[in-house]
């Protein structure tokens, strides 16, 4: 008998719990309309984390990033698919500055780089020096489709 009483409660509870998470996921699709995506951004680099840990942009349309490393250790800035990253982590290159979806970022140092993806979706940023990764140091960058 408590437990037919009870179960109602709990699943009235779970209903809440789905129609948050729906109201939720509606706003985050609000939150990146074509008219959010950047062109130019700053990314900060403080203890070892990305902030912010996400930037919108629009697919074909390049965005400029700065990043401004305040730590007194080197950093990378690396942005891609998980392919990408896949290379990177087992990847040996000690520097990066040629490709602009490839930025090291020395300690004090500000690097600006300018980047375009033609698809959408969602592209990691890492910082692949050792332990970093696994520390936090990834973000996203959310390519939306052209308006
Ligand atoms: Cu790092």
């Amino acid at each position: 008998m408590t437990v037919h009483s009870r179960r109602p409660g709990r699943l009235a509870l779970v209903g809440g719990v789905l129609l948050s998470l729906g109201l939720a996921g509606i706003a985050a699709a609000w939150a990146h309309g074509p008219g959010d995506a950047a062109t130019r951004v700053e990314i900060g680099i403080n203890f070892s984390h990305f902030t912010p840990t996400e930037v919108v942009a629009t697919a074909g349309v390049p965005i400029t990033i700065t990043l401004v490393n305040t730590d007194p250790i080197d950093h990378e800035w690396l942005v891609g698919d998980e392919a990408f990253h896949e290379r990177h982590r087992t990847g040996t290159e000690p520097h990066h500055g040629a490709r602009p979806t490839e930025v090291s970022i020395p300690a004090g140092a500000t690097v600006t780089t300018t980047v375009s993806f033609a698809q959408p979706g969602e592209y990691l940023y890492i910082c692949h020096l050792p332990g970093h990764e696994a520390y936090g140091m990834v973000g996203v960058l959310r390519v939306l489709p052209a308006p």
